[in-house]
């Protein structure tokens, strides 16, 4: 039995998810833990909210909320949305918790004790009227370049150049406009990357073979580009504070960690909360002097975050000297996005996660954002595809598989699995295929290849319709009740398999399927011995009909939706 650390990249506190959120990380890493709990490895999938930084302070206060209880109504609001799709992590922690915080300063004193931390001056512009010191993407003003005039304090959109805010002209806050801002002095902690470049880099040559194009792609880009000493503490009142030997830093009192600097530390935060919620033991997990070793972590998260995870956490980790748990295997997503364009919430584009589930179960979202995973490169959401991937692959191949072998059973064999008859060169045929597209499956999910696990997943369920289509149980039984029986019979153990193995990917209806043929749940992943797990279903058993598991997609619903939340002519 394997041990298996998974985790998503942490969901920012401020509003709620877009589809691509899901599709990019939450919901690849959960499918891949069911399938790894299906197999019968020890797996733990941790997650939760990224609560600290400016976004969390600016959206709580446009909430007309205090910060702290922003984040603790959003953080349940999103534990509560992530439980409706599935998303089965064993812990989905918070920040802003204490582990992250005692975890965090430990962090910091450990580099400090390495001659890694340095504290410099740097120069930050300041908001007389906001009372504070604004962050590089509050800050706007006129580029000096090309005289763009909403150019933004870290880069310009209209020609590209990255900036420094102090570089702006005639610049103003972004929280209140007010141009009455200026450059102050402000003292802050560097990590010193620039003295582990070669340790950071040496981490990676001996990691990413096993990574995906696109994560190690971006990692040697970063690389190659050279690493900067990184500041990791801002002027901000939300976050974790600066202590030094336990007590507050000198002149630091009013700032605290950069959120990029915690965030990732929260993987390991969010472990501890659940090991003092369950009495589980954390540092199996994270630590490889207490039994984490053997361990193997694998990371899912957005491109955008993949420097951070392969260049800015890692430097944080070797940079304590401490044997902490790192990631063995990265696997980084493109962007879905809507349409070609992005989703927007003041722009009222593209679906989020709380309005897609008032129109569709779960199951549906699921299946269509794994079967077009962002993988190679970024994907638009279409209506149609989304369509079809429902009606097609769900409703037309496994939900009607399931119902016609069900219903035939009900009306020909009184709902019992039948007995009488020997499997013949048929049965024989469609174990032999079903063990090689099984193994397929296997395969594709166990290397995290999403889009060709759910191709996979779909030439298995082609099988079943196939194998009716050519036995014909209906024709069968008016001659040979023996033949019939040993169809259904094989039909029906089928369909328990398929309940089986489209659990991770459609977890409510693959339930619904496991319930009705009498199959345990979790369901445990099938061997490649097919021909006994055809004939798992002891004979005489009593089994049922699942309800209707997948409702169709109606042109008219695909018209109603396209109108309310956009669709290809707002591309
Ligand atoms: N909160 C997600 C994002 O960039 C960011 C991930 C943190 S993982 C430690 O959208
Ligand atoms: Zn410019």
């Amino acid at each position: 039995m394997a041990r298996i650390l998974i985790t998503s990249a942490l969901p920012y506190i401020n509003g709620i998810k877009h589809l691509g959120n899901l599709a990019g990380s939450m919901l690849p890493a959960d499918v891949f833990a069911r399938f790894q709990r299906s197999r019968g490895n020890e797996t733990l999938y941790i997650c939760a909210t990224d609560e600290h930084g400016t976004p969390a302070e600016l959206a709580a206060a446009a909430a007309g909320q205090d910060v702290a209880a922003y984040c603790a109504e959003q953080h349940d609001l999103q534990k509560a949305l992530a439980a409706r799709y599935g998303l089965s992590w064993d812990w989905f922690g918070r920040s802003s918790n204490a582990p992250n915080h005692r975890l965090t300063q430990h962090f910091a004193e450990a580099l400090e004790k390495n001659g890694l931390i340095e504290e410099r001056t740097d120069k930050m512009v300041y908001s007389i009227d906001d009372r504070r010191f604004l962050p590089d993407r509050y800050v706007e003003g006129t580029c000096p370049h090309c005289g763009f005039e909403k150019a933004r304090g870290d880069q310009c959109d209209n020609c590209g150049n990255l900036l420094d805010p102090v570089d702006l002209k005639d610049p103003y806050s972004v929280i209140s406009g007010s141009r009455n801002i200026e450059v102050r002095d402000t003292r802050h902690l560097y990590l010193l990357q620039t003295k582990l470049a070669d340790k950071i880099r040496a981490w990676v040559d001996s990691k990413s073979a096993g990574w995906p194009a696109l994560t190690r792609g971006i990692a040697y880009k970063h690389l190659d580009e050279g690493l900067i000493d990184r500041g990791i503490t801002r002027d901000l009142e939300w976050g974790i504070p600066v202590v030094k030997d336990g007590a507050p830093r000198p002149g630091f009192e009013t700032k605290v960690f950069y959120v990029w600097f915690d965030a990732p530390i929260e993987y390991i935060g969010a472990t501890v909360e659940w090991s003092e919620a369950t009495g589980a033991d954390w540092k199996r997990w994270w630590r490889n002097d207490e039994g984490a070793e053997d361990v193997e972590y694998v990371q899912f998260m957005g491109k955008d975050n993949v420097a951070f995870h392969t260049v800015s956490f890692p430097a944080t980790i070797i940079g304590s000297g401490e044997p902490w748990k790192q990631v063995e295997r990265l696997k980084a997503f493109n962007w879905l996005n809507w349409y070609g364009g992005k989703f927007s919430t003041s722009s009222k584009r593209g679906v989020f996660m709380d309005a897609a589930l008032d129109l569709l179960p779960a199951d549906l979202w699921r299946w269509y954002l794994s079967a077009n995973a962002p993988e190679g490169s970024d994907t638009a959401f279409t209506w149609e595809q989304f369509q079809s991937a429902v009606n097609k692959d769900l409703a037309d191949v496994l939900g009607n598989f399931i119902n016609r072998i069900g219903k035939f059973n009900e009306s020909k064999f009184e709902g019992v699995v039948p007995t009488g008859g020997e499997p013949g060169p048929l049965e024989a045929k469609l174990c032999a295929d079903v063990a090689a597209r099984l193994e397929d499956l296997t395969a594709q999910m166990d290397a995290i290849e999403v889009r060709k696990a759910t191709q996979a997943l779909r030439a298995l369920w082609v099988l079943g319709n196939e194998y009716l289509q050519e036995a014909a149980p209906w024709t069968a039984i008016k001659t040979d009740r023996d033949r019939a029986a040993v169809v259904v019979r094989t039909a029906l153990n089928l369909a328990a398999l398929y309940g089986r193995v489209s659990a991770p990917f459609v977890p409510f209806a693959a339930e619904g399927i496991c319930a009705a043929f009498g199959e345990p749940w979790p369901p445990q992943w099938p061997s490649l011995n097919v021909t006994a797990e055809l004939s798992r279903l002891e004979p005489g058993r009593p089994v049922r009909v699942p309800d209707v598991l997948f409702p169709k997609i109606t042109d008219d619903q695909i018209a109603e939706w396209t109108e309310r939340f956009g669709g290809a002519d707002e591309g």
